[in-house]
């Protein structure tokens, strides 16, 4: 059965590959699960029929026959438990793969989302001079810990997993503050990931969504 996902009918990064269906479409890739989407505007979002499928109005979704998801996260968790290729087959192996999938949605998107969300919204507010520099203190004690961690290394725990993938759509958030050249190890390990074929699947088609509605708006 093919599943369908939701994802923004426009979305505001203007196809830059920032907003979550991107992970979602990318881990389809790697496993080589067609799917559909269902492109939805952001007043969509909050209707009943949206809302049934995630309850706080957001994508994206995931429906296949009488399964219904939300959370990107467990939506990776899904794709990668029912199909090869995001997760190790040995036991302990893949234990620690979803560890470092939380790691990515728990330790390191927090701060990267706090510190993206207020250069993005708040700079305009009288406390964005002085809060700034203590959000991007927080982003940048976690690269430096994940990158010591990472080293030369080209994954976080031997081969590619659902943990890099989110991981990398995590630190992707950085790229327009330039942090992260600071940290080479972790640029390095962002353009690995970008260069898979299964991503530049899943950037192109997300970017299509963009460049479509320019073309056919104009
Ligand atoms: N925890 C949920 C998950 O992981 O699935 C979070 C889902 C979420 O935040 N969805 C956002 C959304 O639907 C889109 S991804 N927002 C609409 C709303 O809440 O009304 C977040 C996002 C949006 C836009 C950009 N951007 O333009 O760069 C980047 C990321």
């Amino acid at each position: 059965m093919v599943p369908t996902i939701t994802a923004f009918k426009t979305s505001p990064d203007r196809g830059k590959g920032m907003a979550r269906d991107m992970r979602v479409r990318w881990a389809l890739e790697e496993v080589g699960q067609p799917y559909h989407v269902r492109l939805v505007s952001f007043s969509e979002m909050k209707e009943p029929a949206h809302r049934a499928l995630h309850p706080f109005g957001q994508i994206p979704t995931y429906e296949e026959g009488d399964l219904a998801l939300f959370e990107s996260g467990a939506i990776l968790l899904h794709v990668a438990q029912r199909h090869a290729g995001l997760l190790p087959d040995e036991a302990n192996a893949r234990a620690r793969a979803i560890s470092w999938m939380f790691a990515a949605l728990n330790t390191i998107e927090p701060p990267v989302w706090d510190f993206a969300m207020a250069t993005l919204l708040e700079g305009d507010k009288p406390w964005y001079e002085q809060r700034q520099p203590i959000l991007e203190e927080r982003v940048r004690v976690r690269l430096g810990e994940l990158s010591n961690y990472l080293a030369d290394a080209d994954w976080l725990d031997h081969t590619f997993s659902a943990g890099d993938l989110l991981m990398v759509t995590v630190l992707r958030r950085l790229h327009r503050s330039g942090i992260l050249n600071d940290y080479p190890h972790l640029t390095a390990y962002v353009a690995r990931a970008e260069a898979r074929p299964a991503y530049q699947r899943a950037f192109a088609a997300q970017l299509a969504v963009f460049t479509g509605q320019t073309a056919s708006s104009s």
